[in-house]
C-alpha cells in the first residue's frame, strides 16, 4: 500500500491486500523448494528442524505477550488455546512436544535439540525479534503479525505431500506435527484475520498492518538465509576461522 493511498480500503480489498502478501511467503524460499523437491540431505533437513525448534519454543511466549497487553477477555479466551497447542494439555500432546517427535523421527535426539547447540545467531535473532515485537507492540498488532498463517496450511500440506516419498528416512511419527498444524493453523488464522479487519479501519492502521505482516514474512525468511548459509553453502558463522559452534546459545 503506497504512500500516495488517501482512502482507506472496504474491509474485502484490505484482506484482498493482505493476501496478496502470501507471494512473499517462506514458501517460495529456495531452502523450501529444495525441501519439497527432495533435494535435501539428512543434515539439511536435520539442521531445519533443530532450528525451528527455537521457533516453536517461542510461539507461545509471543502469544502469552499477546494475552499481557490485550484487556479483552472475550480476545484473550480464544487467543489462549494457542498457548494449549504448543504447550499441550492434560491427557493431549502439545506442538512442542510433538515437533521434538519430528526431532527424533530425522535422526536427532531429543537433547540436541532441547539445549539449542545447532541454532544459528541468524534465526536466534529473528526470533527474538518477533518474540520483542508481541512484547511491545499493540495485542492487534502483534495478532496481524500471526497472518502469515493465512499461508501456512498450504506449506504443511505440500511436507505431508511430499516427503514420504522424497525422505523415506523420516519416520512417520514425524509427521503427527504438521497434520495438527493444518487445522489449528485454520483456526487461528480465522481469529487473528478477524481481529485485524476489524482493527485496520484507516489508511495509516492499513498501511501499518501490511507492514506488520512483511515484518513477520522477513522474519520467516531471513530464518532459512542463516539456515542456507550454514547447511547448503558450507558457510556457518565463523566458518573462515574455526569449524567448532562458537555462537552464543541465548543470553
Ligand atoms: O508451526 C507453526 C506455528 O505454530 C505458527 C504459529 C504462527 C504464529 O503465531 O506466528 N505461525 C506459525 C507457523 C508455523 N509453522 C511455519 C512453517 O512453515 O512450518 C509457518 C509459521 C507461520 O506461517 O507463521
Amino acid at each position: 500500500m503506497n504512500a500516495k493511498v488517501t482512502t482507506a480500503l472496504r474491509r474485502e480489498d484490505f484482506e484482498k491486500a493482505l493476501r496478496a502478501k502470501g507471494a512473499f511467503y517462506h514458501i517460495h524460499h529456495p531452502f523450501h523448494r529444495a525441501m519439497y523437491s527432495g533435494a535435501c540431505t539428512p543434515e539439511q533437513i536435520r539442521g531445519w528442524v533443530a532450528n525451528r525448534y527455537y521457533y516453536q519454543i517461542n510461539i507461545p511466549l509471543k502469544d502469552a505477550a499477546i494475552l499481557a497487553n490485550c484487556p479483552d477477555a472475550v480476545v484473550r479466551r480464544s487467543w489462549l488455546q494457542r498457548i494449549l497447542d504448543h504447550d499441550g494439555e492434560e491427557g493431549l500432546t502439545g506442538g512442542i512436544e510433538a515437533w521434538l517427535q519430528l526431532a527424533e523421527a530425522v535422526g536427532l535426539t531429543r537433547e540436541e535439540v532441547i539445549d539449542q547447540r545447532h541454532v544459528l545467531p541468524g534465526v536466534r535473532f529473528a526470533v527474538d525479534a518477533y518474540l520483542n515485537f508481541a512484547r511491545r507492540a499493540t495485542w492487534q498488532e502483534a495478532a496481524c503479525s500471526s497472518l502469515t498463517e493465512l499461508f501456512a496450511p498450504e506449506i504443511h500440506q505440500s511436507r505431508l505431500d511430499r516427503w514420504p516419498a522424497h525422505y523415506p528416512w523420516i519416520e512417520e511419527s514425524g509427521y503427527r506435527y504438521f497434520r495438527k498444524r493444518l487445522s489449528e493453523a485454520r483456526r487461528d488464522v480465522e481469529h487473528g484475520l478477524e481481529i485485524t479487519l476489524e482493527h485496520c479501519v484507516t489508511v495509516e492502521q492499513q498501511r501499518r498492518a501490511l507492514e506488520v505482516l512483511q515484518f513477520k514474512l522477513d522474519i520467516l525468511w531471513s530464518m532459512l538465509d542463516a539456515m542456507s548459509m550454514a547447511y547448503v553453502h558450507d558457510t556457518p558463522p565463523y566458518h573462515t576461522v574455526t569449524d567448532k559452534q562458537v555462537w552464543h546459545r541465548g543470553l
